[in-house]
């Protein structure tokens, strides 16, 4: 499947693409204000490209479990520059990671053509500003705010919820004049979800592909990895990419990823798997 983008460009995701994360935040990047930030953050973003990311997703405000909001002057300062010096210098398709309906335009101005928005177009006035952008959304689910997500999670069937709201907000999208065939579904890793939620959401993938959108999946470092292995955040690359090549298997069509090359080498294996359990001589 081919998405039309803004500008002329496609994603074409007839294969399983990285998207690459490039967080242009205090925490990655000292006290986000320095000289210097603009070109690290593009040296990263153009390393990603020629490693194979079909994605470069900028970020500006941290939505990590408990991070501080930020204003949308200070999140467009951060990023913006950024998307403008990536646009000049390479063709690569740009997404802008925000909940903020001001930043959404400035960013599709400046030369994004995906909104990666965790907050699934639930802010005021980001419909509209989809719309208006015509670019490709991207629907996460998340229980909570990023601030209360991670305080007391529950659910009595999580997939099922997943499902419904990824339905309502498709509808919401489609009643808004952003067509269906633009939006990508995001089950939300560590979003509102406690180890057994995550793990569940893995293993049933295949109900949220079948909601017939295609689908991203980000696991990429985040503390599911490190439940699992007991190891701290910079070292939970293979374990990343292990969580990566099962949702490939399963049918995710854009893998969110700190660690493009490696994880990249994971889609590769995961497709050819894939591939072959779905040849007509393979019946099982
Ligand atoms: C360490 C490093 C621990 C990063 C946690 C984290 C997703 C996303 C994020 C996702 C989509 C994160 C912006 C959270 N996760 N967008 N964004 N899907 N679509 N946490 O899963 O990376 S940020």
């Amino acid at each position: 499947m081919k998405i039309d983008l803004p500008g002329g460009r496609q994603l074409d995701l007839s294969e399983t693409v990285v998207m690459g994360v490039v967080n242009v935040t205090p925490d990655s990047f000292s006290d986000g204000g320095r000289h210097d930030d603009v070109p690290r953050a593009i040296d990263q973003a153009l390393k990603m490209v020629e490693q194979g990311a079909a994605i470069i997703d900028i970020g500006g405000e941290s939505t990590r479990p408990g991070a501080e909001p930020v204003t949308a002057g200070e999140e467009r300062r951060r990023v913006i520059p950024v998307i403008e010096a990536l646009r000049r210098q390479s063709d690569c398709i740009i997404s802008i990671d925000t909940m903020k309906a001001e930043v959404m335009r400035e960013a599709c101005l400046a030369g994004a053509s995906i909104i990666n928005d965790v907050n699934a177009l639930r802010s005021e006035g980001a419909l509209a500003a989809a719309a208006e952008v015509r670019a490709a959304v991207c629907l996460m689910h998340m229980q909570g705010s990023p601030q209360t997500m991670q305080l007391a999670p529950s659910y009595s069937a999580v997939v099922d919820d997943v499902v419904d709201f990824l339905r309502e907000r498709i509808a919401a999208c489609v009643s808004a004049g952003i067509p269906s065939d633009r939006l990508l579904i995001d089950p939300g890793f560590g979003f509102g979800k406690r180890l057994v939620d995550n793990l569940e959401l893995l293993a049933r993938l295949p109900e949220i592909v079948a909601l017939g959108r295609p689908t991203l999946v980000g696991m990429s470092r985040k503390g599911m990895l490190g439940q699992l292995t007991g190891r701290d955040i910079d070292e939970r690359c293979a374990a990343g990419v292990a969580a990566a090549a099962i949702a490939t298997l399963h049918g995710a069509r854009i893998v969110r990823t700190h660690d493009v090359a490696p994880t990249i080498d994971a889609v590769k294996i995961a497709l050819a798997v894939r591939a072959a359990s779905q040849r007509p001589a393979c019946t099982s």
